[in-house]
């Protein structure tokens, strides 16, 4: 039956799954059993508070684009063409195909030669973590998930304990907001509602930390525009100011934390003077920020990920999560800090991971140094075999991973089989020999925790899955049997795995949760701003952070808080510091397909100091070379004053093949892996710049 165009169309509850601390709540409207109409945040929510952003709002456009795969696809081709490359064959003959491949590798080589590899497509539980289940039940090879959140997750660890924070809806309580090293308005636009709501019912002011003006620090009352990777060095000024002019809170200290004079007389040494030849900073703006700091009882600290993307992330992180311990501001409500949530759900993920079928002793492949992987370093490989078979969900590891030249040399390896699980021809899908299309979390059932938020939401599918599209949960039971993979989660619905892991973590059941669109998973005040102690042993905040305990390299991290050296600071040969920040309108390499998203975005660009680029020789437009030790390429000049001059950003993250030479950004990007225990360093990398 057709449609009554004039109906109002059926609304349905989901929960937005892309990699975005925001986890948005969501109405999606209905057209009909395959059709979506306008996406909508949802009222009823009150940290989403009814608001999504634009790339969601329009997400029509994405899960009815004409490039959706629809069919199994197996490569006929060469390796990098595309569509073109590939004929459509049946489920049957791909599995059998894609089994045939991974059975092969580990008969020649051993199980451990055989890669999942894995990211955040979809934040949904079942269908991002159930890949670990297959790994585990055959014994593969492990992943190090370090491409986002290590080095934030380590430094916060190292000062709190655990990984929660004051409830981001305390936020219209505060009375000074500090967003550093985050860019809200485009990575995750809620925190800005909440902001907003407070400067409307107390004047709250905003304080954005970041080296260059984005939109975030155009809206700040004060915006300190830092040089890259010195944000422990600020840190730890206005450590000094807040000691030496009597802002510091010198009960709660004695109180909860580690304090010492040891830290007294560190602490003072790090003058304002010091930190203003690190950071670029006038010396009176570190004064004026530590007064205003200091004198604000109600003061919130976000913090995001960017700054901690960085050889001395970590020990930045915790360096700047010392600040309302000096002040004390955890004990007040709209004071304290937060980074992300991700602690205190204590969902049992034993089902979905198979994690009663885990060998720790299956060697450990850091997901962020797949470039050097699969061409042979054997700092990775020990003495190992080689990786010969990659099975990829939501990931495009091709345009998103470091050192991107390598990843690309990887997998044009004529050994290496891959088959990659995708919703649309990707650069990485590209290079594999068989390509499954996937569901959109429209298309099937999933459980969502979040990282900016406290709630936990349960959504089902909305419409038919397109075409003969399958959910990662199908396509994973579906191996299993090839493969001879045991466990019971393979024979389980996506559904029962959301109901069974609620019930095992002692949360309402799947059908409860659904019916009230949501559940708050929100601890008590006290344990949000851990006066009843951090999460350490000894329950103080630890201003001495306990390194060796967090990973390998706990040889290269300062003893105390403040300025790290350990980055790739600028040389008379790289002057430039580059920041290679997240686009608006894409989310990661998502919706780059879209065209809405496209016409936002333009071309990909190079924000540079007008200064900077008279010296150059350089106007607006033009094309300018930028490069490292690792290649170069060719890129547009947009002139900013937004900066320091020895900074410059580009937004991304661009396919590699928007690119004059088909090289991405990331192949500036070292694929160090950030002390203690890894991390990707997308925002540490000195270059030059000459024009093109
Ligand atoms: N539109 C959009 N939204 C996204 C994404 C996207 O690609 N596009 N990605 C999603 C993902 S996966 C994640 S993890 C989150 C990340 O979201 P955020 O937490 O916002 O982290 P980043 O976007 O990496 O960086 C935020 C800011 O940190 C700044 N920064 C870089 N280096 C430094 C430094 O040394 N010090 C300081 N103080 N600041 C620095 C950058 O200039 C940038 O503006 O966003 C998610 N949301
Ligand atoms: N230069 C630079 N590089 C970066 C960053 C940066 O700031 N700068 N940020 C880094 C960060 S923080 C991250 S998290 C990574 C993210 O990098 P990725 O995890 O690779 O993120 P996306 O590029 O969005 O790729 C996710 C893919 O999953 C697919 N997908 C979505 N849902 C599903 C599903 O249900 N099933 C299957 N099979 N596929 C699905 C999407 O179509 C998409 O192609 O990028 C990193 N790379
Ligand atoms: S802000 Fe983040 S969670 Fe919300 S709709 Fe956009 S991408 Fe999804
Ligand atoms: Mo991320």
């Amino acid at each position: 039956m057709p449609l009554d165009a004039s109906a109002a169309p059926e609304i349905f509850h989901s929960a937005c799954p892309h990699d975005c601390p925001s986890t948005c709540a969501l109405e999606v409207e209905r057209l009909s059993r395959t059709k979506i109409g306008k996406v909508r945040g949802a009222r009823g929510n009150d940290y989403t508070a009814g608001v999504v952003c634009a790339k969601v709002a329009r997400y029509a456009e994405r899960v009815h684009h004409p490039g959706r795969l629809t069919r199994p696809l197996r490569r006929v081709g060469a390796k990098g063409e595309g569509l073109s490359a590939f004929e459509p064959v049946s489920w049957e003959t791909a599995l059998d195909a894609v089994a045939e491949g991974l059975l092969l590798a580990e008969q020649r080589h051993g199980s451990e030669a055989v890669w999942p590899y894995f990211y955040a497509g979809t934040m949904g539980l079942v269908q991002r973590d159930g890949i670990e289940r297959l790994r585990h039940a055959k014994r593969y090879a492990r992943q190090h998930s370090t491409i986002c959140t290590t080095l934030v997750a380590t430094g916060w660890k190292a000062a709190c304990g655990v990984r929660r924070g004051v409830d981001a809806r305390e936020m219209v309580e505060s009375d000074l907001i500090v967003v550093w090293g985050c860019n809200p308005v485009s990575t995750q636009v809620n925190v800005m509602t909440h902001i907003a709501k407070a400067r409307k019912a107390r004047g709250a002011k905003l304080v954005v930390v970041d080296p260059y003006r984005t939109g975030t620090a155009e809206q700040a009352d004060i915006h300190l525009a830092l040089k890259p990777g010195s944000d422990g060095a600020l840190a730890a000024a206005v450590i000094s100011v807040l000691l030496a002019e009597g802002y510091a809170d010198r009960d709660y200290l004695a109180r909860y934390s580690d304090w010492d004079a040891e830290l007294e007389a560190h602490f003072a040494a790090c003058t304002p003077d010091w930190a203003a030849a690190i950071t670029g900073l006038a010396a009176e703006e570190i004064r004026d920020f530590a007064r205003l700091y200091g004198s604000t009882q109600r003061s919130y600290l976000r913090l995001g990920y960017g700054f901690s993307r960085a050889r001395n992330g970590a020990s930045n992180v915790h360096a700047v999560t010392c600040l309302p311990t000096v002040t004390g501001a955890w004990q007040y409500r709209g004071g304290g800090a937060m980074q992300g949530q991700s602690g205190i759900y204590g969902l049992d993920e034993t089902l979905i991971q198979g994690l009663d079928a885990l060998d720790p002793g299956m060697r450990l492949l850091d997901q962020s140094r797949i470039g050097p992987i699969l061409t042979g370093d054997r700092r990775d490989l020990g003495d190992g075999p080689p990786v010969t078979a990659l099975f990829i969900q939501n990931t495009n590891p091709v345009v998103v991973c470091p050192e991107s030249a390598k990843v690309a040399e990887g997998f044009a390896r004529d050994d290496l089989f891959v088959c990659v699980h995708e919703q649309f021809m990707t650069e990485t899908a590209a290079m594999a020999d068989i390509v499954l299309p996937a569901t959109t979390f429209l298309e099937h059932d999933d459980l969502y925790v979040a990282s900016g938020h406290t709630y936990l939401q349960v959504a089902k599918a909305v419409i038919d899955p397109l075409a003969e599209c399958r959910s990662n949960h199908e396509v994973l039971c579906a191996l299993a049997a090839r493969l001879g993979a045991e466990h019971r989660g393979f024979e389980m619905t996506a559904w029962e795995m959301v109901d069974e892991t609620l019930r095992a973590s002692g949360l309402p059941d799947a059908e409860t949760v659904h019916a009230a669109h949501w559940h708050d998973c929100a601890q008590s005040f006290e344990e949000m701003h851990f006066l009843n102690g951090f999460g350490h042993a000894d329950k103080r905040f630890h201003f001495r952070a306990d390194w060796a305990a967090l990973g390998p390299d706990f040889a290269a991290m300062p003893a105390l808080p403040g300025h790290s050296e350990a980055f790739d600071r600028s040389t008379a040969e790289r002057p430039y510091r580059l920041v290679a920040a997240p686009a608006r309108s894409f989310l990661n390499t998502s919706f780059t397909e879209t065209p809405g998203s496209l016409q936002r975005e333009e071309r990909p660009s190079v924000l540079i100091h007008p200064e900077t680029a008279e010296a150059l020789g350089v106007g607006g437009g033009d094309r300018i070379r930028i490069g490292n030790e690792l290649g170069s390429l060719v890129i547009a000049v947009e002139l900013f004053d937004g900066l320091q001059k020895d900074v410059v950003v580009v937004e991304s993250i661009w396919p590699n093949s928007a690119f004059e030479e088909g090289q991405g950004i990331n192949l500036l990007i070292s694929a160090d892996p950030g002390p203690p225990t890894g991390g990707a360093v997308f925002h540490d990398t000195a270059v030059w710049l000459k024009p093109a």
